[in-house]
């Protein structure tokens, strides 16, 4: 055991608010009861360095039973109606619509997003939830005309099975809402695997969850849970018993994941790495495209997969831009993201920080100016937290394959590069492996045409006059090339999670072949 210890009185509030006891070891399994048999971990404040939780994950015995269990729970499930499916899931909105604030401000707490974007995770899952009720109604599928008399053709969506979600540190609420409410509207059972470092959000979403089920007399391991790292994530990749595994995080990792799901040929939703360009026009609202990009850089503390990693400036108002985004870099006062005051809070781990500094000393060795940041705060709210500086910096070289700008460093650094032509700049935007976000500021259509079109940005997520990150639930969300090409929450994402068939029906009392084709013995 490990020593008694005592919470400070901002931590603990928080956890009392959504139940979780923080005098003792949690569980951090859940197929229908809660249990696990794997490692402990620990979830630790980034703020204050505090020890906020120990938790007992699963050993890969626990996941295997889980699997086990989540699957039982996908035979039950996939018989229910689609809108009776759909109503599980509107019980599931009000819970967390209730608990909106308690949650986002234990996202705030474990993570170290601000609150307000805390919470905003949490809307992020109510929004997708209302969505998925509505689609509990729409998952249509298609009647085909056929070549043949007496013959009709449809396409028909069925539950696919089973569908690991696998997802990040940075938002550990909603990337879960987006895959578990299509999942469940699509009638399969889903199985979680949180980043090791944000237990304790997933703990208290999965109660929530477990409620509504329970209420409803359907088995809790519709929404299992699974927490630990990595032989946890290596036993739901590699099962037979997952069809779709569907993961967020680095570009390494999904590259062993993906290949290792298809080499069993099972479906996969991979959302890895971004490296966000912004683009602005001289002819741009300086007013709306400055804090626009603020916003994209600094926000989440550059911790977002859709954060503007790369700036791209035309030379006539470049000195302007650069000036008038420096002073809001210099108003920003790191503190406590609970306070509502405050817009930068600290990065996740200490690896992050390692991971910064490494990143500002390169930049260093390659001479490139840097404008502002470089460094950590000498006064920061909490000793013990990952406090640094957003920093901007403007490398000598415009070449895109220079690893300063084709790798994404997942912490606030912004490099700036300055173009003549807008054609330059979509090549740069275009020139790195990733393809997740994008934006260019201008008030000219003939730049928006060429943008979006043929021509244009070739990422996933191509917007004008709004920034790289925060997009709503609506759209499918997600990124081309070395990003992974996976697509989750809005438009046709949903399709990914059920199973298709093609159906022919012959209604007619002759058996006639398709193309003509003639097989009668006579
Ligand atoms: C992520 O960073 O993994 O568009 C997801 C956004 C958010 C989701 C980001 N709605 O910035």
């Amino acid at each position: 055991m490990h020593p008694k210890r005592r919470l400070s009185s901002r931590a603990s509030g928080i956890l009392s608010a959504l139940n979780i006891p923080s005098n003792k070891e949690l569980s951090g399994v859940y197929d229908g009861q809660w249990k696990g048999s794997g490692e402990a971990i620990e979830s630790v404040c980034p703020t204050t360095g505090e020890v906020l939780a120990r938790i007992r994950t699963a050993s890969p015995a626990d996941v295997s039973e889980t699997l086990t269990k989540t699957r039982e729970a996908y035979f039950q499930f996939r018989d229910v109606p689609a809108p009776r499916r759909g109503e599980i899931l509107r019980q599931i909105r009000e819970k967390l619509a209730n608990k909106r604030e308690e949650l986002g401000a234990l996202v705030t707490l474990e993570m170290g997003k601000i609150r307000s974007e805390g919470v905003g995770e949490v809307q992020e899952f109510i929004d997708i939830c209302d969505y998925a009720v509505g689609l509990s109604r729409m998952m249509n599928g298609r009647i085909v005309a056929s070549e043949r008399p007496g013959h009709s053709i449809l396409e028909v969506p069925n539950p696919l099975g089973v569908v690991a979600v696998l997802s990040a540190f940075n938002f550990p609420v909603a990337v879960y809402g987006w895959n578990l409410a299509l999942s469940l509207a699509a009638g399969n059972a889903t199985i979680w695997k949180p980043s090791p470092t944000t237990p304790l959000t997933s703990i208290a979403v999965t109660s929530i969850i477990a409620e509504v089920l329970s209420k409803n007399n359907l088995p809790g391991a519709l929404a299992g849970l699974v927490t630990g790292g990595q032989p946890v994530g290596e036993v739901l990749v590699g099962s037979k018993e997952v069809e779709l595994v569907s993961f967020t995080g680095s570009e390494r990792v999904g590259r062993i994941v993906g290949q290792a799901v298809v080499s069993r040929f099972g479906k996969s939703i991979l959302e890895l790495g971004g490296n966000n360009a912004s683009i602005v026009m001289p002819d741009a609202d300086l007013s709306l495209a400055v804090p626009g990009v603020f916003f994209g850089a600094v926000g989440t503390a550059g911790q977002r997969c859709t954060s503007t990693r790369r700036l791209f400036l035309h030379r006539d108002i470049a000195p302007e831009f650069l000036q008038r985004l420096q002073k809001l870099y210099a108003s920003l006062k790191p503190g406590d993201p609970l306070d509502d005051n405050t817009l930068l809070g600290p990065l996740h781990t200490p690896a992050a920080v390692n991971l910064y500094e490494s990143t500002v000393e390169y930049l260093r060795s390659i001479d490139a100016d840097i404008l502002f940041g470089g460094k950590g705060y000498e006064m920061t709210p909490y000793y013990g937290g990952n406090f640094v500086q957003p920093t901007i910096a403007v490398p000598k070289s415009v070449e895109m394959s220079d690893r300063i700008w084709s790798t994404e460093t997942f912490a606030p650094i912004l490099n700036v590069a300055i173009f003549d032509e807008l054609e330059e700049a979509i090549r740069w935007n275009n020139a790195v492996p990733q393809g997740l976000s994008s934006s260019l500021w201008t008030r000219d259509l003939r730049n928006v045409g060429k943008w979006t079109g043929p021509s244009g940005s070739d990422a996933g997520i191509v917007n004008v006059n709004a920034g790289t990150s925060g997009a709503e639930i609506g759209a499918s969300f997600g990124g081309n090339k070395s990003t992974g090409w996976g697509r989750e929450s809005g438009g046709d994402a949903w399709k990914q999670y059920v199973r298709w068939s093609a159906c022919t029906i012959n209604f007619s009392n002759e058996a006639p072949l398709a193309q003509g084709v003639n097989f009668n013995i006579e």
